[in-house]
């Protein structure tokens, strides 16, 4: 084998994260609870001035559905307590139940909770509330990135409340159920200039039709996916878990590549493009590089999504 997952992880060097997400994400973790939440608070009203965000999926919304009634029913004060709580990662039933929760049913809670808070059912961050002044520079630190970057901070923030699920030993995670594949008749076909190959072309395809169960198959067994910011994903049935958690009603834009030959009759290709969340549909396009590692017989022996640094990394297909 002449690459290693380690290896593999160093394909196409040039490739320009946005590595500001990861640094605004630490200092942001080194506030309190109280300004993580008002900061939070801030950041969603400014980007709600420019960019919609879709309400959640009534399946995940489901999930939420009793914890949700749960903090209804406190007081304001208790209300306060419980999201401070999510914040500080606490060992509470509340922290313990969200935990385990996928991404998008902890972003469905948090999206629902902020419409109880402007409709006055759940306690609001007090009016006038004054940020630390690490946590107003935080605060400007977003403002100033990209909308993608924003939302990929934001994110973040909220996977990473509640309690420590590397705490908990064995768990199962709540996830929403998997939506059926898009119909085959209705599926479209990007094309990538710069690429031919067919294993790329389909890994879009099949991950843009929610296509799971044909997407895996494109992956060697010990094949590994590394999400952006994130360690890789080893193996197929961690890469299918993650699919299925995580990757739903993707929009994958790919817009150019490269393709070269590498060690060991493997084939590397760089892909960048444009990726949409269903949380903003076309409002947000993500500037986005693919580095896939292929093995001689077209299986994906590695792959990595990035967030770029800028729309101008879009054009560097330097290898
Ligand atoms: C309020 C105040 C109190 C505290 C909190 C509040 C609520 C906050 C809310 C935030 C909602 C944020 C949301 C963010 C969504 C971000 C989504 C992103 C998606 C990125 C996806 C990518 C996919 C890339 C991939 C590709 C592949 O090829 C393979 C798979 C994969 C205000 C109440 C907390 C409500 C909704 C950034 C990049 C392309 C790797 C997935
Ligand atoms: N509304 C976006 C989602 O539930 O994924
Ligand atoms: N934002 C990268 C992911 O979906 O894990
Ligand atoms: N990572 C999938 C999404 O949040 O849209």
């Amino acid at each position: 084998m002449p690459f290693t997952i380690d290896s593999a992880r160093t394909i196409f060097p040039q490739t320009l994260a946005a590595d500001v997400v990861p640094a605004t994400i630490a200092r942001f973790t080194q506030l309190n609870a109280e300004d993580q939440l008002a900061l939070i608070w801030f950041a969603y009203l400014e980007m709600g001035k420019t960019i919609t965000i879709a309400a959640p999926g009534a399946a995940s919304m489901v999930l939420a559905e009793s914890t949700l009634n749960e903090i209804k029913t406190m007081t304001p004060q208790q209300q306060s307590q419980a999201m401070c709580d999510l914040a500080n990662r606490a060992d509470t039933p509340l922290c313990r139940t969200y935990a385990i929760w996928s991404a998008n049913i902890k972003l469905g809670f948090w999206y629902q909770l902020g419409k109880f808070m402007e409709e006055g059912i759940v306690a609001p961050i007090p009016e006038g509330y004054l940020l630390s002044a690490n946590a107003n520079s935080v605060l400007d630190a977003i403002k100033k990135l990209e909308s993608g970057q924003q939302i990929t901070v934001l994110r973040n923030a909220v996977v990473d409340m509640g309690y420590d699920v590397s705490k908990l030993g064995n768990y199962t995670s709540v996830i929403e159920p998997v939506t059926p594949p898009q119909e085959v008749s209705k599926r479209t076909k990007v094309s990538i200039p710069g690429v031919t190959n067919a294993t790329v072309l389909n890994y879009m395809d099949n991950l843009n039709a929610n296509d799971f169960d044909t997407l895996i198959e494109l992956f060697l067994p010990d094949g590994a996916l590394q999400p952006p910011f994130k360690r890789p994903i080893v193996g197929k049935d961690n890469i299918f878990r993650f699919f299925k958690e995580e990757c739903q009603n993707l929009k994958l834009i790919p817009q150019q590549g490269v393709t070269e030959p590498a060690d060991g009759g493997f084939t590397q290709i760089k892909v960048t493009g444009k990726v949409q969340t269903p949380w903003f549909g076309g409002n947000v396009g993500m500037d986005i590089a693919w580095r896939f590692l292929l093995n001689p017989e077209g299986k994906i022996f590695f792959v990595a999504i990035d967030l770029l640094a800028s729309p101008k990394e879009l054009l560097n297909l330097i290898r």
